[in-house]
């Protein structure tokens, strides 16, 4: 028993000490002791994937109501071509549904009424897109993990992935079939338990309006504005994503743009 508690407090000495040698840039006693190397490996692992880490799990700005953009511009669809949706538009959306499948324990299905009542969350943030400007909104809806959680991950989860209603038109796709045209995204787990990822359905406390993506569109507040799918229609949760779109993980991104736009 004796020994078992001396080893224990040794060990958390050693991290402790080990982590405080880290931080003041090294030390050769150290380096020779098992513990320092196992958190050697670790401090390299933070270095590689560190930086994702924090920008990642840090909040985005949120704004005061004063600070709302008077214009807030649309950007890529604005009004989405394809009669699928159209239909679903034309009976405000009573038909729609968002779906929830792929590695998940039990697929769902919810309609926007559902999504309503769910939990939800408001947040003053600031869009930034790559061509060129930035306008601030309220939105208000469902934190994604609620529904992740309620339909529980498979073990071999990684990626959620956003298919969306429109065909982006007159922006060429490399072959395949008639839905790679339709625009998509995609997430990791990460991103998709921070507390600001959001399905909005509310745009300054009003629906959302088809030019910004109604019913339903995702608001990722780290990252860029391609990221913030609209006009969401499935959410599957996948372990790659070379089987969506062009393999790339977005509309954009299977046209060059990166998978990660954090900023
Ligand atoms: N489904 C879909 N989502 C989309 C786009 C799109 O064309 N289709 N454009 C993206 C881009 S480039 C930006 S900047 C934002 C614009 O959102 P907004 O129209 O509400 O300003 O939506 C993003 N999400
Ligand atoms: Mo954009």
């Amino acid at each position: 028993m004796g020994i078992l508690i001396i080893s224990r407090r040794r060990f958390v000495l050693d991290s402790v000490m080990s982590w405080a040698a880290l931080a003041l840039g090294g030390c050769d006693r150290l380096s020779e002791s098992r513990s320092f190397r196992s958190n050697l490996a670790a401090a390299e692992l933070l270095t590689l994937r560190g930086q994702r880490l924090l920008i990642g799990q840090s909040l985005a700005r949120e704004y005061s109501p004063r600070e709302l953009s008077r214009e807030f511009p649309a950007n890529g669809t604005i009004a989405p071509p394809d009669e699928d949706y159209q239909t679903l538009a034309a009976d405000g959306f009573r038909a729609w549904r968002l779906v929830v499948d792929g590695l998940v324990d039990r697929p769902a299905s919810y309609t926007l009424a559902e999504l309503r009542r769910l939990p939800s969350r408001t947040q003053i943030t600031r869009t930034d897109c790559v061509e060129g400007w930035s306008a601030i909104a309220q939105w208000t809806g469902v934190p994604l993990r609620l529904l992740l959680l309620s339909s529980g991950l498979k073990p071999k989860s990684r990626y959620i992935v956003f298919h969306c209603a429109d065909t982006l038109e007159g922006i060429p796709v490399k072959g395949g079939d008639e839905r790679q045209g339709r625009y998509y995204e995609s997430i990791d787990l990460i991103d998709a338990f921070h507390p600001q990822t959001i399905l909005a359905h509310s745009m300054n406390g009003k629906p959302l309006a088809i030019a910004h993506g109604a019913p339903l569109r995702l608001r990722l507040e780290r990252q860029l504005g391609y990221k913030q799918a609209k006009y969401v229609m499935r959410i599957e949760v996948t372990e790659r994503l070379d089987h969506v779109g062009g393999g790339q993980g977005g509309f954009w991104e299977d046209r060059g743009y990166e998978w990660y736009a954090g900023i």
